[in-house]
């Protein structure tokens, strides 16, 4: 179809027409009550409504009582709360019959917290809820939305019949089954036999309408400005909202008869094109693994854990400024067939995909990063291996990885990349031609030189990294380790905390990253509980220390349990008196190593119990599964003790969720190993050291013995720093930190 073409559509009987309102119809204002259609505007809809073969629904995501009292006449079809509720000729029907009263609770939270962030506005409609913060100060909306995701996210893990829709900075909860699509059929059969209808619309909530559309119907995207360059099912497009006015009373002058006004009417909308001169979307963040995403992997415990944190941390800033995230779909072809990449853009966050080939699989990830990177970054020597193929695969996977990110974004886009698999990126990106800023974090340690030299590729890895424009580590410690390593091995000079090599500088800088606290805090519904409620009722009396963890060799879990048995042995007045639950995530189930420690902490689980355990009283339980957020935040807030000792960790998010999920009134002990990341920001917890078992069982004693008023001031200190530190402000430091570079 042609523009000429519009006359035809413009023509056709039955007509139906779904117009989104704001951002549409009307201009979005500084608030929602703000934001209502002109009187000449209500009456252009109203006429093309009553135009003889036309039928013209509002379709907006507003409250019915409020659409309605913007077009009060009957003949304009009215779709209120994103599809909830519809006035066809007759009155109002609902379409779920989802009970909407725990909505009532979330609103009077979120008003509570719209209080304390000027500018945040709570609109509570009959079946859903939702904050605007658009009108929040842009650096102030970090802090509101770390407090927002963490009510919105445990409400949603209480009540999965809802979800959180991602509007134009707003943030809305609503029935999981209503769609603004479900306005098609419905409007089609108003419209009567042989109907071509028209969606018209600028949120992401309308391309729900735009994929239920039949390939006779058409639809129109509208376009905020000329820098709006998301992805959307729309064949058209327009710019802003007098285009649509102007498009409408054409519309109305076509089916009046009249001589066709000479005014733009929808252009096609051009898709992005696939190479680098895409001008894409502004901030690309490539990891290893993507978020979780139901559609490729539903199955796989370890993604979901793999990314979970770094999910949270970053979706309220790729969600602010625009972003897609880039990183393997989690499969794998033979190497004979070619990987097959792909975008998703039906979230929040537009996701971009690339298969492995299985020798990527086996060289890349689970030869280089995990047998080579990792001890190496963690300081185990002993569980390295090196080869030149798992050498070259890496390279190889950061090109593909590099081609995938030059069809997404344009030459000056930002990148962030992350972690030990992708150390290497810029330096294939500038090799394409990137100019825009490129950083990298790395979530794990950053060894010392003589651990570091190990490497065979130790010059080239740093040399590679020396491209990226900043340079993120979790502490002080990272950031002295590079620099000493890059002094040592390449010929750079160093400045502070900029790294100038090859004429390119360097920023290099300690930037702890953090958890949405809120998500640990929030008690849940005994329902969610239940498993955990009957767990706790089997340990009795029992205090529980409690040590969740990947299952890995980093994180000390066989030198942990070892302690425990030496607590029972040296103290045995704590016999039948505590227990050890230990829960392990499943992890790189098929690297050797990591099989022969899930042997070895079954071995001395077994040993323990039997050389102490009673009939009434199990020492410890050993769980090798994952638990969902709520049910871990249950755990936590039981646990009297959270027992975390890795031998070596970059951060370790266990010891801020633990923290984070504690009743302040009566907050258990944190006892944290002093080789874990977090030890540099949270000193209030009880250090130990996990290489020496009998000095860790003394440790463990004083914490289960702590009074309550030395227990409280640690905590709330800790409390301080989880909240202060938190994801949002990591990240956003971190974007920001970026944007200063250059
Ligand atoms: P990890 O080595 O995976 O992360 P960690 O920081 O502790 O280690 O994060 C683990 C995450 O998995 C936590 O969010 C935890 O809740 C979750 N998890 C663990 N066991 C679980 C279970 N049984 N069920 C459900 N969830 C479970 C890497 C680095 C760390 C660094 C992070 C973030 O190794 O040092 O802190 O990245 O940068």
């Amino acid at each position: 179809m042609t523009s000429a073409d519009w006359m035809g559509i413009a023509r056709h009987t039955p007509l139906g027409i779904l117009c989104d309102l704001d951002g549409t119809l009307v201009p979005f204002a500084k608030t929602p009550a703000a934001a209502r259609p002109s009187a000449e505007v209500v009456a252009l809809v109203e006429r093309l409504s009553v135009s003889s073969g036309v039928t013209f629904a509002v379709v907006s995501g507003r409250a019915k009582d409020w659409l309605e009292g913007c077009f009060p006449a009957p003949s304009v079809r009215l779709v209120a709360e994103h599809g909830a509720a519809r006035r066809g000729a007759g009155a109002w029907q609902l379409t779920t019959d989802l009970d909407p009263a725990p909505l009532a609770a979330l609103g009077d939270r979120l008003d509570a917290l719209a209080r304390r962030h000027p500018g945040a506005l709570v609109e509570r409609k009959s079946t859903t809820v939702a904050l605007h913060y658009r009108d929040v100060r842009r650096g102030r909306r970090g802090e509101l939305l770390v407090e927002a995701y963490g009510l919105l996210d445990s409400f949603l893990a209480q009540h999965p019949a809802f979800e959180r829709l991602e509007g134009n900075m707003v943030a809305e909860i609503r029935p999981a089954s209503v769609r603004k699509s479900s306005a098609v059929p419905w409007l089609r059969d108003l419209a009567g036999a042989g109907a071509r209808l028209i969606a018209i619309g600028d949120d992401v909530t309308d391309e729900d309408m735009f994929r239920a559309l039949a390939a006779q119907d058409e639809s129109v995207l509208v376009r905020a400005n000329d820098d709006d360059h998301r992805h959307t099912a729309a064949r058209w497009e327009l710019s802003g909202t007098e285009q649509v006015h102007a498009w409408l009373r054409w519309l109305h002058g076509v089916r009046a008869g009249e001589a066709p006004l000479d005014v733009p009417l929808p252009r096609p909308h051009m898709r992005p094109p696939t190479r680098s001169i895409a001008p894409g979307p502004s901030l690309l963040v490539i990891s290893n693994r993507l978020p979780e995403f139901g559609h490729l992997e539903p199955d796989d415990p370890d993604r979901k854990r793999n990314v979970g944190g770094l999910v949270s941390a970053l979706e309220p800033a790729l969600r602010a400024r625009g972003g897609m995230w880039l990183g393997w779909s989690g499969r794998t072809v033979p190497d004979s067939e070619p990987p097959e990449s792909g975008v998703i853009d039906d979230g929040p966050t537009q996701l971009a995909w690339l298969d492995y080939r299985e020798s990527w699989y086996r060289h890349y990830y689970s030869g280089f990063c995990n047998q080579a990177l990792w001890p190496v970054f963690h300081s185990f020597p002993a569980q390295v291996t090196f080869s030149d193929v798992d050498w070259e695969a890496y390279l190889q996977v950061h090109e593909a990885f590099a081609d995938a990110a030059t069809a997404q974004i344009g030459k000056n886009g930002t990148i962030w990349a992350h972690d030990y698999h992708l150390l290497m990126f810029a330096r294939a990106m500038r090799r394409r031609g990137h100019l825009g800023p490129m950083g990298h974090f790395l979530h794990i340690p950053f060894p010392s030189l003589d651990i570091f030299s190990m490497l065979p590729w130790a010059d080239e890895i740093l040399d590679g990294m020396l491209d990226f424009d900043l340079l993120g580590f979790h502490t002080p410690q990272h950031v002295d380790n590079f620099r000493s390593c890059a002094a040592a091995l390449l010929p750079v000079r160093i400045a502070e905390d900029v790294v100038h090599h090859r004429g390119h500088a360097t920023h290099i800088a300690a930037m702890p990253i953090g958890i949405v606290p809120d998500t640990f805090r929030e008690p849940s519904e005994p329902a969610v509980l239940e498993e955990i409620d009957a767990m706790m009722r089997s340990l009795g009396d029992a205090k529980l220390v409690l040590g969740v963890d990947r299952l890995d060799y980093t994180k000390g879990i066989p030198e942990r349990l070892i302690a425990f048995g030496r607590l029972l042995e040296l103290q045995p007045e704590w016999r039948g008196k505590v227990s050890l639950v230990q829960v392990s995530v499943p992890s790189r189930a098929d690297v050797p190593r990591y099989a022969e420690q899930r042997a070895t902490i079954e071995a001395i689980v077994g040993r323990i119990n039997g050389e102490f355990g009673e009939a009434a009283w199990v020492p410890i339980r050993y769980l090798y599964r994952s638990y969902a957020r709520p049910q871990l935040a249950s755990l936590y807030r039981a646990a009297a003790v959270g027992y975390v000792t890795p031998l070596r960790d970059g951060m370790n998010l266990v010891a801020k969720e633990y923290v984070a999920a504690q009743d302040p009134k009566n907050p258990g002990v944190l006892l944290l190993s002093k080789f874990a990341g977090a030890a540099a920001e949270m000193k209030d917890a009880l250090l130990t050291n996990p290489y020496y078992p009998d000095g860790m069982a003394r440790d463990l004693h004083r914490a289960l013995s702590m009074e309550l008023p030395e227990r409280r001031a640690r905590h709330a200190k800790l409390l301080a720093t989880v909240q202060r530190s938190n994801a949002v402000t990591w990240a956003e430091g971190f974007l920001d930190a970026l944007a200063a570079c250059r």
